[in-house]
Order: structure tokens, then C-alpha cells, then sequence
């Protein structure tokens, strides 16, 4: 039995028409654009270059950048299937290639579904600590970012006149026809993407946390905080004899857990802001770095590196830049919502930085270097 080929006429439904397509297109730009402004800032402050400045106030700022990645990146899946479901007719239509700049536009059409799907898919596979490749996430992830927004504004520019004329005030009335309304699909669409972000949202959201189903890391870990590498992951045991290096031109200080505790200490309201969207806010409570540079003769406002006792794993060693160093509310904390540190958020202590992503937030401090 041979089943007949549909064409891209056969589709009728108001649903497929170019005004929901450009409605939805028009979202998305929203959405996109966010995302990849947002995470673009994430990865200038994990990975900064000679001209960049990223500063140390506000101090909840990093955990809105990244909270509002996540949630446009989430916003844009079924932001994304909806468009792709209003166009799909055209998969039908013949001839498959008219001219050469249709074939191009095609071309820009796969290179944008694709990265725009390897993006959505990649970063909430991240969210959701699953890792099923064999890349290091972060560099892919933002490689591809360049080839989805590039290849959105190309599709944006090609489409300008359509779009023009998709949403021009003659467009606006409903043609009566059979199948799934204009404004019907629309709905259901808008409603869907609701739904995704108010059901994740509570990751970062404090008063949505109650009614986010799917959220991640909402559960409370260890002194009211979630953990994301535990001690025994990372291969961490008690240290006896603990001593922090703390190493500056002028000579190498070795401090003990008592004599840190000997020195002032600043309580500080910070949250810990993961880049994979979650956050929560917390009393931290220790030296400030300014305070302990001038302790060991050295300048606040020199960059620090943060060295800690774990062997292994991407995140054992940060770079805190001068502007950080110089702000009293950066504390290698030792106090966590009034208890000592607990050996899964980074005893003997740890960096808490404000407006800082959370995997700079270094844990089992052994040694600090002056710049
Ligand atoms: N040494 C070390 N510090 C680390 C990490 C790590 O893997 N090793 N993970 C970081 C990440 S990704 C986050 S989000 C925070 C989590 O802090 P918490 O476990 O105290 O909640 O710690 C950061 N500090
Ligand atoms: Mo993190």
C-alpha cells in the first residue's frame, strides 16, 4: 500500500499561517536574545578577558543574569516546538529546492533548528547534572550560542518583509476556517511556556519555590543549603593539622583554624548562584579579604588565586580579580547560618564572594596567592 505524500496545501489550519509563526518567532527573539546575552556574560565572568569588568556589586546580580538564563532557555523550548509546529507544512512543499537563495534560506533554517535545539537540550541536560557526552559542556555550549544567534539574525533579516507583513494590522483579522485557530494555538503555547517557567522557576525564585514541581536542587542539603560536589565526591576527608598558605611577594604566612578565628569577622547575607540556574541565599559569616591581605602586608585590590585541597575536578582553584579582593563582603568564610562550615560546603573554609557564579565560590581553602 503506498501512502499519499501530504503537500504543503494540504494543511489549512489558521495554526500554520505566518502571523502565529512570526508571534511566536517574535517571542523567541525575546527569549533568545536573553538567553544569549545572559549567558554570554556568564562566561566573560568565568572566563575573563584583559578589557572586561564585572563588579562586585550588586551583590544578588549574577543570581538574576543567570537565573533569567535558565529561565529564557527553558521559556524557549516549547517557545521552539510551537514555531517549528506552525511551519512544518513547508517541510512539503515542492519543488524542495526553487532558486539558489532558497536553497540557502533552507540551509539557515537546519543550521538555526539545530544549534537552537543543541542549546536548549545541552543546557537543560546541564541543569539536570546529566551529562551524556564526551565534550566539556561549557566550551561547546557557548560555541554553538554563537552559531544559533548568528544564524537567527540572518533567518531574521531574510524574513523581515514577511514578518512585516505577517503582523501588519491587515493580518489582525481571524479568517473563518476549519482546524486549530490562530488565537486557540497561541494560547495553548503561551500557556505551555507558562507553565514550564513557573514549574522550574523556584530554583532561583524564593517565592515560587513552594509550587515549582520540577525544580532542581530545591531540596534543602546540608545546614539549609543545596551542595553540588560533596566532600566524599570530591575525595575530601577532616584535615588534621590544617594550616591556610596565604602567599604574597613578601613571603609566604601559614595561618591556623584558631588564629583565623582570632581575626575580625564579618557576618555577610550572600546567596551561592550555580550556573545551572539554582540559588539560594545564606549567612556567611568569617575574614574578609580585604581585612586578611592587610593581616599578611599585602593590598586589597590585588587579584587572589584560591587554591583547594581537592586533587582533582574542574572547579579546585579560582581567580578572584582586584575588585573583589577589595570589597569587605568577599570572606573566606568559616560560618554557615551560625554553625561552623560543614565538611560538604568547604570546612576549614571557603570563598563567598558577592555578584560571583557559584563555581568560583571555591571550597576547602588551602592557600591564596596574591597576584
Ligand atoms: N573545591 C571546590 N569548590 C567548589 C566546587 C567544587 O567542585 N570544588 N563546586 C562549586 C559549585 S559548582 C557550586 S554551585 C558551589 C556550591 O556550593 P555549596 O556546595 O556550598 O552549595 O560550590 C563551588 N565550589
Ligand atoms: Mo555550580
Amino acid at each position: 500500500m503506498k501512502l499519499p505524500v501530504p503537500k504543503e496545501e494540504h494543511f489549512k489550519a489558521p495554526a500554520h499561517d505566518e502571523r502565529v509563526t512570526s508571534k511566536i518567532g517574535l517571542a523567541l527573539a525575546v527569549t533568545f536574545t536573553t538567553c544569549f546575552v545572559t549567558g554570554l556574560i556568564s562566561h566573560l565572568i568565568q572566563h575573563p578577558p584583559e578589557w572586561f569588568f564585572w563588579p562586585s556589586r550588586p551583590a544578588g546580580l549574577y543570581r538574576v543574569t543567570q537565573g533569567l538564563h535558565v529561565i529564557s532557555g527553558i521559556a524557549s523550548i516549547p517557545l521552539l516546538l510551537a514555531k517549528l509546529w506552525s511551519v512544518y507544512p513547508k517541510l512539503f512543499g515542492r519543488p524542495l529546492v526553487r532558486s539558489l537563495p532558497h536553497a540557502l534560506e533552507r540551509l539557515s533554517i537546519l543550521v538555526l533548528s539545530g544549534s537552537a535545539f543543541f542549546e536548549l537540550t545541552t543546557g537543560l541536560l546541564n541543569v539536570a547534572q546529566n551529562y551524556p557526552w564526551g565534550f566539556y559542556f561549557p566550551q561547546v555550549h557557548y560555541a554553538v550560542a554563537w552559531l544559533a544567534i548568528g544564524s537567527i539574525l540572518v533567518h531574521v533579516a531574510v524574513k523581515l518583509p514577511v514578518i512585516r507583513r505577517a503582523l501588519s494590522r491587515a493580518g489582525a483579522e481571524e479568517p473563518p476556517a476549519a482546524g486549530l485557530s490562530r488565537r486557540g494555538f497561541l494560547r495553548t503555547t503561551g500557556l505551555a511556556t507558562g507553565a514550564a517557567v513557573v514549574a522550574t522557576a523556584g530554583a532561583t525564585v524564593p517565592f515560587l519555590r513552594g509550587i515549582s514541581g520540577l525544580s532542581w536542587k530545591t531540596a534543602n542539603g546540608t545546614q539549609g543549603l543545596p551542595v553540588n560536589r560533596t566532600a566524599a565526591a570530591a575525595g575530601i576527608t577532616r584535615p588534621a593539622d590544617w594550616r591556610l598558605s596565604v602567599v604574597t611577594p613578601r613571603g609566604t604566612t601559614k595561618l591556623s583554624l584558631d588564629e583565623l578565628r582570632a581575626l575580625p569577622q564579618t557576618t555577610a547575607e550572600l546567596p551561592i548562584a550555580c550556573v545551572e540556574g539554582w540559588s539560594q541565599s545564606a549567612t556567611w559569616r568569617g575574614i574578609s579579604l580585604p581585612a586578611l591581605l592587610k593581616h599578611v602586608g599585602a593590598a586589597p585590590g590585588t587579584a587572589v588565586r584560591v587554591s583547594s585541597s581537592e586533587r582533582s575536578g574542574l572547579y579546585n582553584v579560582s581567580v578572584l580579580p582586584g575588585e573583589h579582593t577589595a570589597d569587605e563582603l568577599t570572606l573566606l568564610a568559616l560560618e554557615l547560618n551560625g554553625e561552623e562550615l560543614d565538611l560538604d560546603h568547604g570546612f576549614p573554609c571557603r570563598i563567598i564572594a558577592p555578584n560571583r557564579p557559584g563555581v568560583l565560590q571555591t571550597k576547602w581553602v588551602t592557600k591564596l596567592e596574591a597576584l
